[in-house]
């Protein structure tokens, strides 16, 4: 009812009367007066004048689907929010519900305590500083496809940044990167058995508005936020809408075609690593390397001193020789 009352707000731009309110929704003036309290607590500017009624006057950041849903055109992605204020991390959550949760769901936080990085790294989550996202997928195929799924949520991101004007670089497999530091960061997880996937886990974390002073200084070499490199604040809302509407659209290429064609286009065409003298990273040992290109599978291939070689994305990292990333 909290969500219906919030949308007839939205839509009148004057005040509308709790008399008119309750009437509308059948509720007692009492209960329309909890019903604007609670949504004042969750942060909505709501001027209240007698005689005249209630106005939104603002919403606040946040990034719940009555925030998104007017700028969300999406078929599988996102028909389903579950929103948090503060999770440890999207992807554990999103694990926990995956079996019951339709595909396309999506678990969103305004901030992770113990967000993930890939190989048991940290992901540092901020309140309402950037975005942390995870989509429950279920594709129809097989395991060794998985790794695509990456190229497709950095190929997403890339080009809804560039909705939002905003230019950037694909680091394969799972970095977003601006001025040759760290934006955003993906976290792909699998669960299968015998051979078929039961879900998968597409986890995004994007630095959207911190300032320099609230990124860690250990990281001040490599990562960077949207603020930082645009100068301004980025509407979260807008930003997430645009990110998942280019998830959408890509993954339902993917899984009709089953053809990831114009997602490596864009992983080749935006790549940071391609053609650039590269460490590649696995385990203890690190090996100098040329990257030469990204094949059809989605695998990056790197010539080594001992001939060209294909590189899986699970276990390896990838740092350019020129740069901290
Ligand atoms: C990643 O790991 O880049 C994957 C990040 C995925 C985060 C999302 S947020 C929503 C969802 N829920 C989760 O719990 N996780 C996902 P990796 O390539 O391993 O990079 C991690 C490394 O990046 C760390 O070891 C730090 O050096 C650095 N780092 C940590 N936090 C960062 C940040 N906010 N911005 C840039 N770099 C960061």
């Amino acid at each position: 009812m909290k969500h219906k009352i919030l949308d007839r707000l939205h839509e009148e731009e004057d005040f509308l009367s709790g008399e008119k309110l309750s009437e509308e929704f059948g509720l007692s003036r009492t209960a329309i007066w909890k019903h604007m309290k609670s949504l004042k607590e969750d942060g909505y500017q709501i001027e209240a004048v007698t005689r005249k009624g209630y106005r939104l006057v603002s919403s606040p950041d946040i990034v719940n689907y009555d925030e998104i849903k007017e700028i969300l055109h999406t078929q599988v992605i996102g028909k389903k929010v579950v929103y948090f204020r503060s999770l440890e991390s999207t992807n554990k959550t999103a694990k926990e519900i995956a079996a019951i949760s339709r595909e396309g769901t999506i678990v969103v936080a305004e901030q992770q305590t113990k967000g993930r990085g890939r190989l048991g790294r940290e992901w540092i989550s901020p309140n309402r500083k950037g975005l942390y996202f995870s989509v429950i997928l279920k594709p129809d195929t097989d395991p060794t496809k998985v790794a695509k799924l990456t190229l497709l949520g950095a190929a997403a991101v890339n080009k809804g940044f560039l909705d939002m004007g905003i230019e950037s670089e694909i680091k394969w497999p799972n970095d977003i990167i601006i001025n040759g530091k760290k934006v955003a960061g993906i976290l792909t997880e699998m669960n299968c058995e015998l051979g078929t996937i039961n879900h998968i886990i597409l986890g995004i974390g994007i630095n959207v508005n911190q300032s320099k002073e609230e990124i860690p200084y250990e990281l001040w070499d490599r990562a960077t936020s949207l603020l930082i490199e645009k100068g301004t604040v980025v509407d979260r809302k807008e930003l997430f809408a645009a990110v998942l509407n280019r998830l959408d659209q890509f993954y339902i290429d993917f899984e009709n075609e089953k053809n990831v064609d114009n997602i490596l286009e864009i992983c080749r065409d935006r790549s940071a690593v391609i053609g650039k003298d590269i460490i590649v990273i696995q385990g203890s040992v690190s090996r100098k390397g040329h990257a030469v290109g990204i094949n059809h599978e989605g695998q990056l291939q790197v010539r080594f001193d001992t001939g060209l070689e294909t590189v899986y994305s699970g276990e390896v990292s990838i740092r350019r020789e020129d740069e901290y990333i």
